[in-house]
């Protein structure tokens, strides 16, 4: 008599107990419905019917008890006591402090659960040890038995967005973001591998080869910096192609804004590109160095092998390392003689480095020409790249000026004999990373269908503050800058905007735009980027008359001249303040390569380095390079594209270059559907499993985590057409001769049906929570093996 209505009395007296007795059984089993059993069928029933809804809002906001059913999980220091630990959601939260927030991550974090969901975004934790998370055991734990949400784990995203993919048709893309150091590409490749275990044929074969395409490009793209032994220094989105069975048919990788610059010059605890060391360790083991004109002794003389260590344990993890790219080349399909050009070219590049120039002063003082010192590296590099010695000598030291119609040889200085130098390198070596790439495109993506559905693991390099800051850290701070404000675009802006549309009441989450820094940057003509063409198109330009350009006319508060004279700026970015030296902006976005250099390679013996140069390039080469074409090496129509590209591409400055590149990401990346991954750096030491609140909460902040629960909380992430939502779930709830209008009605008629409540009906569309749409993918799960079953029931009956 106390509780009117049954399902009341459920509520009130069986979900305490929940938390102990999850399962349906064990409900079943609880003592009061045993003795009440007289209440016969219909308790039995609407029972049922509960435990089934209260599955469905397993994480609704109401009931976080219901996520604390992993009592078995242990800490190091033995069982944990305190149950509130396994609230894996934070949209669960009642009491929403920044603080109560922090210190739940860190009781999280203390137990090794590293994810925690604030509704379907994830937020990882890096713990900078191994915590055994991502076994052949947890993989398939997530694996395809519907998209398993508990404990949090970054394989349920892996999961959610592959269930997504198949259920809606529609692609969908995973957006990993978090400042340097913070286990984005540790997670992007987690990601990829969950990935191709969801999708992996009967054979195998294929998933083997696609698993290569990140260790190599890592080799060639990553490199140790102060704050990361494996920083990313390009932007990677690497696709994975899926056919409509949910198998797997191939890979694409797009990579942006390479740090060129890194090749020929590194900051004071940096190191060049990882794959240099690899190089000199693997073919010192295969007793190889000498055909590459390498020698042991001499090592620690190359300019760009900075931070070489000689010992034996590094040794061997070079090694192992070279192997592995080597045989990453062979089973994507490289032939031998292409990775040995590979390697050729990155030999040249070292001796190329240690071209060292002097001055010869001419008798009259005008003309002072620069001299290569000593001659042995150079005759080393033309070997390598099949290159008469004279005229790589006479392309470094000499340029061709043309006036009043007239070719006059013109010689370089010092400085610009070695500029001339530099440029040169960047070129092979980005040039040599596109091919790459391209190469890679071309055979894992050879013979996939052009309407295949695809998923996008985007991972680029974090938020950079080091204690000296230049174009690169400009350059890789706008492009997080963005992907941040993509983020308050997809989850505030758009989501409230339609609200407002569809006449949902529903309370504005105010967060923090940080549109007015983009602004700043990037608007023309008065943003900082646009100033700063504008002044490399001046040949009398120099840092300081740029910075003082700058000072004039960026009038805002987010741009903080210095105190001093000092030749810097500052950008208040929404990831904390950031102090740039202007020094070297000109040169590094101006990106001269001398037209010389690029006749001289193009004549080249070596097959490779001729193709890589055969493009009509006038001016400059690509600091910055993307790849959207898929060029085959050697076919003369991808020569032509890509003749086509570098042409557009010819006198672009690198901040051009980076605007557009940055567009065409965020293009490629808006094409699908999004899930976020945040990744968050526990301290700045890279110790293992110490948590710092501060630098947690300072992320948590500028990463408008309060925010986000909010808007978790009261929004709906799902907003589906009802014609859309009728198709797509109709089967669940209506007979298949009824016929469904793509009406409001019927869509609340489904709903209704469902047994689903919390929804929301716009004007066109079914406006629903996150959880829902789990549940209604478990559904549609379970339902369509069943249909599976019967249906191969059926075939074996009629065989
Ligand atoms: P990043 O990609 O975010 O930095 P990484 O993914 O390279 O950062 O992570 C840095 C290091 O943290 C890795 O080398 C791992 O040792 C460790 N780590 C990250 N995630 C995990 C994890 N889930 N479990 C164990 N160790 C982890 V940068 O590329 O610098 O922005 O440009
Ligand atoms: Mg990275």
């Amino acid at each position: 008599h106390r509780y009117p209505r049954l399902s009341q009395f459920l509520k009130e007296v069986l979900v305490k107990d929940i938390e102990q007795r999850p399962t349906a059984a064990q409900l079943l089993d609880h003592p009061f419905i045993k003795r009440g059993a007289s209440l016969g069928q219909a308790v039995r029933i609407e029972l049922q019917r509960e435990i089934r809804r209260l599955r469905a809002y397993g994480r609704s906001p109401r009931r976080p008890e219901l996520t604390t059913k992993y009592g078995k999980l242990k800490s190091n220091k033995g069982t944990v006591e305190d149950k509130t630990v396994y609230i894996d959601d934070l949209a669960s939260f009642e009491v929403l402090t920044e603080d109560a927030i922090v210190q739940h991550l860190k009781k999280r974090f203390e137990v090794n659960l590293i994810y925690t969901y604030i509704g379907d975004i994830i937020i990882a934790v890096n713990p900078y040890t191994c915590l055994g998370l991502y076994t052949a055991k947890e993989q398939k734990k997530y694996g395809l038995q519907g998209a398993k949400r508990s404990p949090a784990h970054v394989f349920s995203v892996a999961g959610a967005s592959y269930q997504a993919l198949i259920h809606h048709r529609h692609n969908q893309s995973i957006v990993i973001t978090g400042e340097s150091a913070a286990g984005k590409t540790h997670t992007g490749n987690i990601l990829f591998k969950q990935l191709v275990y969801l999708g992996k044929g009967p054979k195998g074969r294929l998933e083997e080869r696609l698993l290569q395409v990140n260790p190599l490009v890592e080799a060639l793209g990553n490199a140790q910096t102060g704050i990361n032994a494996n920083s990313s220094r390009f932007g990677k989105f690497l696709e994975l192609l899926v056919s409509d069975t949910g198998r797997i048919s191939g890979a694409r990788l797009y990579v942006y804004l390479l740090e060129q610059s890194r090749v020929v010059q590194q900051a004071k605890e940096d190191r060049n590109f990882h794959v240099f060391y690899y190089l000199y360790d693997g073919l010192s083991n295969e007793g190889r160095l000498l055909d590459f004109g390498l020698d042991q002794k001499l090592r620690q003389e190359h300019t760009y092998l900075p931070g070489d260590r000689l010992d034996a344990s590094t040794r061997t993890k070079n090694i192992k390392r070279f192997h592995e790219i080597k045989s990453a080349f062979q089973s994507i399909g490289f032939k031998e003689k292409e990775i040995d050009s590979v390697f050729t070219i990155l030999a040249a590049i070292l001796h190329l480095g240690d071209i060292k120039f002097g001055e010869v002063i001419s008798r009259d003082n005008t003309d002072n020409k620069s001299k290569v010192l000593e001659l042995a590296p150079l005759n080393r590099a033309a070997r390598l790249l099949g290159l008469e010695e004279y005229e790589l000598l006479h392309c470094l030291t000499a340029n061709a000026v043309v006036t009043r119609g007239e070719k006059i040889t013109r010689h370089n200085s010092v400085v610009e004999a070695a500029a001339t130098r530099d440029a040169m390198v960047k070129a092979l070596y980005s040039r040599i990373f596109d091919w790459i790439v391209n190469c890679v495109n071309m055979l894992l993506s050879g013979n996939t269908r052009g309407d295949t559905l695809v998923i996008g693991i985007l991972d680029i390099f974090g938020f950079e503050n080091l204690s000296n800051n230049s174009f690169e850290q400009l350059c890789i701070n706008i492009a997080n800058e963005h992907l941040q404000y993509y983020f308050n675009q997809r989850i505030f802006s758009w989501e409230q905007q339609e609200y407002m549309a569809e006449g949902i009441p529903v309370d504005l989450v105010e967060f923090t735009d940080n549109r007015p820094v983009l602004d700043m940057l990037l608007s023309k003509p008065m943003g900082l980027l646009a100033l700063l063409d504008e002044e490399s198109r001046f040949p009398r330009s120099t840092d300081k008359t740029l910075i003082d350009k700058f000072h004039a006319n960026i009038k805002n508060k987010l741009y903080v001249r210095p105190n001093s004279n000092a030749l810097c700026f500052a950008v208040q970015h929404f990831a904390g303040r950031v102090i740039y030296q202007a020094g070297g902006f000109l040169d590094k976005n101006r990106h001269f390569l001398a037209p010389e250099v690029v006749q001289l390679l193009r004549g080249s013996k070596h097959d490779l380095v001729r193709f890589l140069f055969q493009c009509p390039i006038t001016k400059t080469g690509n600091l910055y390079s993307a790849n959207s074409s898929h060029a085959a090496p050697h076919k003369e129509t991808t020569k032509n594209i890509m003749a086509l590209q570098s042409q557009s591409r010819a006198q672009q400055t690198a901040a051009t270059y980076f605007r557009y590149s940055l567009m065409e990401l965020l293009q490629r990346m808006v094409g699908g559907t999004p899930q976020f991954v945040r990744c968050i750096k526990p301290n700045d030491t890279r110790t293992p499993r110490l948590f710092d609140s501060m630098k947690v909460l300072r992320q948590l902040r500028y990463i408008g985590v309060m925010e986000t629960i909010r808007i978790r909380q009261q929004g709906f992430s799902h907003r589906i057409p009802f014609a859309d939502f009728l198709n797509r779930y109709g089967f669940l709830a209506f007979d298949h001769r009824e016929e469904i209008f793509p009406s409001k009605e019927n869509a609340r008629l489904l709903l209704v049906r469902l047994n689903i409540d919390g929804w929301a009906l716009g004007k066109t569309k079914v406006f629903l929570k996150y959880y829902h749409i789990e549940y209604l993918s478990r559904i549609c799960e379970e339902k369509i093996r069943k249909i599976i079953l019967v249906q191969a029931c059926v075939r074996r009956w009629l065989a």
